[in-house]
């Protein structure tokens, strides 16, 4: 495989120096190196700019309703243990609107990967306040400046349970590549925020607003991953340094392998015989 099977011959309309770039090259680059054919990746996405990614890359693809990304690929997953399923959706998609779906999905641990193009804004909508929006920001919808406290994303999905939570920058596609590949190879439910510019809605969270606080934790020798107390007190540095990389990952049992039913052939493999559709039938009828 290379990156061109994974390319369709849409052209992205997404505004020049977008972050989603940054985000669709690395996800086929991991995509590739993985050794992951197309028709066995299946790709949830939510509404809105990133949800417009669906035309540009090219797998199996479902472009969900806004929030509702989680829950269909949770679906898919229990349908066809098989696939590679992947959600990318937008902070407002996921943290707004699919923010119950989120907590269920880690609760369960499906082997699902999350990848939240976190730019802090609804930008599809032109720039409205989104649930990582800095407290004090003004925006289109909070002309005065945002009320609301931040939601923090590492430290809910740590303190729900998750067993993969990493933050990833599109400045830095490499580094987000190798993330890309450590989540998806993760047995359970894995979570990849990015931060991911908005270059024409949001004037504060800019590329060199990251580059100059960003710090790598995958860097650090001594940082141990399955440590929840180290994990959680990173998870709350936000200001002059920012960590990104992988926070946390301790596996445990999957939602498919505590589900007796889906032991064996996956269900979208199973032969239907005629005898047991109409048996269907008559329960329903
Ligand atoms: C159920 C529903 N609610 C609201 C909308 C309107 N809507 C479309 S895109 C969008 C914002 C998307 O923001 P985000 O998820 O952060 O993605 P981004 O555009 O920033 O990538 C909203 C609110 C919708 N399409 N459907
Ligand atoms: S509005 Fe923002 S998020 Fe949407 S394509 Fe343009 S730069 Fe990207």
């Amino acid at each position: 495989m290379t990156e061109q099977d994974f390319t369709t011959s849409y052209k992205p309309t997404w505004c020049p120096g977008c972050g989603n770039f940054g985000i669709l090259i690395a996800m086929k680059k991991a995509l590739v190196e993985l050794n992951l054919k197309p028709e066995n990746v299946l790709i949830f996405y939510g509404i809105g700019c990133s949800g417009n990614g669906v035309n540009f890359l090219k797998t199996y693809a479902w472009h969900s309703l806004h929030g509702r990304a989680v829950p269909s690929a949770v679906g898919a997953k229990l349908a066809n243990k098989d696939l590679t399923v992947i959600v990318m959706a937008g902070d407002g998609d996921g943290y707004g609107e699919g923010l119950n779906h989120f907590i269920q999905a880690i609760r369960g641990n499906t082997n699902i990967t999350y990848v939240v193009h976190d730019n802090q804004r609804y930008s599809l909508t032109t720039g409205q306040a989104a649930p990582t929006t800095s407290k004090g920001t003004p925006t289109k919808s909070t002309p005065n400046g945002l009320i609301e406290e931040p939601l923090n994303p590492m430290a809910l999905a740590l303190s729900a349970g998750c067993t993969f939570v990493s933050r990833g920058f599109s400045g830095k596609a490499d580094h987000l590549k190798d993330l890309f590949k450590a989540a998806i190879s993760h047995q359970g439910f894995s979570l990849v925020d990015v931060f991911q510019p908005c270059v024409t809605f949001n004037n504060v969270n800019t590329f060199p607003w990251y580059l100059d606080r960003l710090y790598n934790l995958d860097e650090d020798k001594t940082y141990r991953h399955d440590n929840f107390e180290a994990a959680y007190k990173q998870s709350l540095i936000w200001g002059k340094k920012i960590p990104y990389g992988i926070f946390y990952q301790k596996p445990r049992d999957t939602y498919e392998d505590n589900l007796p039913q889906l032991k064996g052939l996956a269900l979208a493999r199973r032969q239907l015989t005629a005898r047991n559709i109409n048996k269907l039938l008559k329960e329903f009828s």
